[in-house]
């Protein structure tokens, strides 16, 4: 049998659910969600493996005039999927009428060749009889190759749009399970989680103005660095294999850290320790005032954030967390490119010398 392999982007404006079907056309949460526009930053890649071939997913920023260098750096990252992806899904959220934005999308994928489905998402909250006219309107906007009705939250037709993609996917003489291995630095993830507890509490333009930077993932008892452990790996892995084992895989964490000797410990210091994993994170906001609202009145906001975080992480993780989250001030971060460089350098691998 012919098998197929290759890229596909989901595309689309901010909050119509891009993120919501690559987690779950996955089965797994590779991605953050929330009601808020503008949740995801950067790209997201996943793979699924079908008896037909192989589909790189790739989660996009959702498209919008950019007003800051962060936005700028966004919508850079759509820009390059539009022209590496082999296939191009622009999801629209059929709940919201057709305006500026939508227009705006039109016009950027006019200028681009390739094949191109339209998927008319959140129809588990619409009637049926309200999809057609929508059919009818975009059917004449772009030569889309497929129009397909689904429901990322609720899984409608995700069957039959694998089954769609597939057939507009290149031919790939061979499948290497390792050819394009996908590293996501547990890192990134812890950040991506923390943001979205956040996002969840936050109003107006907290969203916007607030990121998330993980100094560091320690293993408490042996102070191995944990922050290059493989999201991707952990949650495949994580029915059958121990996160210890886990650890034990991640190669470079002994690079940046000498092993303390957990025999130098008492016997109950060792116990406390033991199954304990150590979290420092900042929330980056803007402005002073913006500081309060983060953490709320008495800190209760905060403390919401912290425990709702620790909570997903220690059921990821299979440990006990201790969370050390701090609100910081960085004025203007959103333009400058440091900081950026920072907050982006989650995603990446640090090399031995860093
Ligand atoms: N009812 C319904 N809600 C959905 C569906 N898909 C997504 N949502 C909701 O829509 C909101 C936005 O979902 P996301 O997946 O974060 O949207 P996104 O397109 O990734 O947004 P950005 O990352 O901001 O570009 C969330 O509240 C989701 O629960 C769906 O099929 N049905
Ligand atoms: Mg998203």
């Amino acid at each position: 049998m012919i098998k197929r392999r290759g890229k596909v982007a989901l595309i689309g404006r901010p909050n119509v659910g891009k993120s919501t079907l690559l987690n779950s056309l996955l089965g797994e949460k590779m991605a953050i969600i929330s009601d808020k526009p503008q949740t995801t930053r950067t790209c997201i890649l996943g793979v699924k493996s079908t008896p037909q071939g192989e589909i790189i997913f790739i989660d996009n920023p959702g498209i919008h005039r950019p007003l800051h260098k962060l936005n700028k750096r966004m919508m850079n990252l759509v820009i390059s999927s539009l022209e590496t992806a082999d296939l191009l899904c622009l999801l629209i959220d059929v709940t919201q009428p057709f305006g500026q934005g939508d227009n705006f999308v039109i016009n950027l994928l006019k200028k681009v060749n390739r094949p191109l489905f339209l998927l008319i998402n959140k129809v588990d909250i619409i009637r049926k009889d309200k999809i057609l006219p929508i059919i009818d309107h975009y059917k004449d906007l772009l030569p889309f190759k497929e129009i397909i009705p689904i429901s990322a939250l609720r899984k409608i037709n995700l069957d039959i749009l694998e089954k769609k993609i597939i057939e507009y996917l290149p031919e790939a003489k061979t499948i290497d399970e390792n050819e394009e291995k996908i590293f996501l630095p547990l890192r990134f993830q812890v950040a991506e989680i923390i943001r979205e507890k956040l996002l969840d509490q936050v109003e107006d333009e907290l969203p916007f103005v607030t990121a998330v930077y993980v100094e560091k993932i320690e293993d408490r008892l042996t102070g191995k660095r944990l922050d290059e452990v493989d999201y991707t790996t952990l949650i495949k892995e994580k029915r059958n294999k121990s996160f210890d084992q886990l650890k034990n895989e991640s190669k470079k964490a002994n690079l940046r850290k000498k092993e303390k000797a957990p025999g130098s410990l008492t016997k109950t210091k060792k116990k406390r320790l033991e199954g304990l994993i150590y979290i420092n994170a900042a929330i980056f906001v803007e402005k002073e005032n913006q500081v309060g609202i983060v953490v709320g009145h008495r800190g209760q906001r905060l403390k919401q954030i912290g425990l709702e975080a620790r909570r997903e992480l220690e059921e990821l993780l299979g440990a006990r967390i201790y969370l050390d989250l701090a609100v910081k001030v960085e004025e203007h971060w959103r333009d400058k490119p440091d900081v950026l460089d920072l907050i982006e350098g989650q995603k990446e691998i640090l090399s031995p010398k860093d």
